[in-house]
């Protein structure tokens, strides 16, 4: 079932060999979406609320119905098991424990001669977090994006999602919004959605940066709004990428590559391997899981498409291939697999070992699910409290230094043609 490739040393073979899965935004979606952008700048509240009609179904009754009341919250909360605030709860302290490590990277230099430099972490102070609406509202996400801007100190954090013509929003998202200390969760998503939390209208106020998944619609309402807002990365399709030897567990490996293939038709599934053997038994694995399993239509479709397997030489070669395809997930089944980090150098999240399973990380390893995709991982990295801050850098110089500059600045400047900045020195060191 896994269409097996050989690798011959040409990782430019291999990327032809699989499928392209960029989506190109049309241009028609491109307009609609800058349509309804200038619409809510321009007409504000009545502009959403009539989008929100047209594309959701639901009438907002007023401005005070843009989010959801406390008694809404109250009357959701009381149809999620106790358990599963419980799952929820561990879930945070697991997330919170590998994240909080990431807090705060400030510093600062005291040099001898008195100058002081450095640079200061500040958080974002107001963000917005993108729910989409339906079967692909993740409760992990909220708290995947939600925990990170929490501990980076982000004052103001709001949902936004869109709801059904009932107005409803699904009782799991509130209570992982309640888990993660969000209060505010409006009632609106779509383009319009972004574009009324990017820009601000008569009663909602704007944000500094907005993340989370969506649809097309959202993605580029995101991408047309960037520069009046920050965005994280927009996400793709899932992958995963699993390298194995020929010891590994077949079983497992059958298991974890359909755990990614059942997101989505266009999600990709890759076993990198020694072993032609394991390969075979492996596709047994396939066939005899899926039969059970609910989502067999896309996984089959998406392992079809954008699954298969790569069969090297030896695992310098695996990692040669996972390197070039720079995957979202990284799964290694090898012996001793802590050390052979040295030998990755692109990967989203990294799972080691048999016992470290992807849907692991999804939920509740502690990692971040929210990775980098389509080989972007080659220069993008999972999310994390970092993106939730930004960096102010500062110095303090005393006069007797700066006179050592005095010359050097001046003449620079004059290079640039820039007078005033060359005076703003020399002003410093007239006798008066
Ligand atoms: N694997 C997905 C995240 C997710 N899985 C959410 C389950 N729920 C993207 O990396
Ligand atoms: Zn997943």
């Amino acid at each position: 079932m896994l269409k097996v490739i050989e690798y011959d040393g040409n990782l430019k073979g291999i990327a032809q060999k699989l499928n392209n899965r960029k989506e190109e935004i049309s241009i028609e979606v491109n307009n609609a979406v800058n349509d309804i952008i200038n619409d809510i700048r321009k007409n504000g509240n009545q502009a959403l609320i009539n989008y929100c009609r047209k594309f959701d179904g639901y009438q907002i009754k007023d401005e005070n119905d843009f989010v959801v009341s406390n008694q809404e919250k109250e009357e959701a909360l009381k149809q999620v098991d106790q358990d599963y605030i419980r799952i929820l709860e561990r879930t945070k302290q697991q997330i919170t424990e590998f994240h909080k490590n990431q807090i705060d990277k400030s510093w600062s230099l005291y040099k001898d001669n008195g100058v002081i430099m450095g640079q200061m972490a500040r958080p974002i102070e107001r963000v917005a977090l993108y729910v989409p609406g339906g079967t692909a509202a993740y409760p992990s996400t909220v708290l995947m994006n939600a925990i990170p801007a929490k501990l980076s100190g982000v004052k103001d954090l709001v949902i936004i999602t869109p709801v059904k013509a009932d107005g409803k929003v699904n009782p799991v998202i509130i209570a992982a919004a309640k888990v993660s200390g969000v209060d505010t969760i409006y009632k609106f998503g779509g383009a319009q959605g972004v574009a009324a939390i990017a820009n601000g209208t008569e009663t909602i106020e704007k944000v500094d940066k907005i993340v989370g998944p969506g649809n097309i619609f959202v993605a580029t309402a995101k991408k047309l709004s960037y520069g009046v807002v920050d965005i994280d990365m927009v996400a793709g399709p899932s992958e995963v990428l699993v390298i194995a030897d020929e010891n590994a567990n077949p079983k497992y490996i059958a298991a974890d590559l359909m755990s990614q293939a059942e997101h989505d038709k266009l999600a990709s599934a890759m076993l990198v391997t020694t072993s032609k053997e394991l390969v075979e038994k492996v596709n047994v694995e396939l066939k005899r899981q899926m039969a059970y399993l609910s989502r067999k239509e896309i996984i089959e479709e998406s392992l079809q498409n954008y699954g298969g397997a790569i069969l090297v030489k030896d695992l310098k070669e695996a990692f040669e291939v996972s390197n070039y395809l720079a995957p979202e997930h990284l799964e290694v089944l090898v012996e001793n697999p802590v050390n052979t980090l040295p030998y990755i150098k692109n990967a989203g999240s990294i799972f080691l070992g048999e016992y470290s399973p992807e849907p692991l990380g999804d939920y509740m390893s502690g990692t971040n699910h929210v990775l980098p995709t389509g080989g972007t991982a080659k220069f993008y990295s999972a999310l994390g409290v970092y993106d939730f801050v930004k960096y102010s850098s500062y110095s303090y110089y005393p006069k007797g230094v700066l006179e050592t500059f005095k010359d050097d600045v001046q003449t620079f400047a004059k290079s640039e043609g820039l007078d005033a900045h060359a005076n703003s020195i020399a002003v410093r060191f007239e006798e008066e």
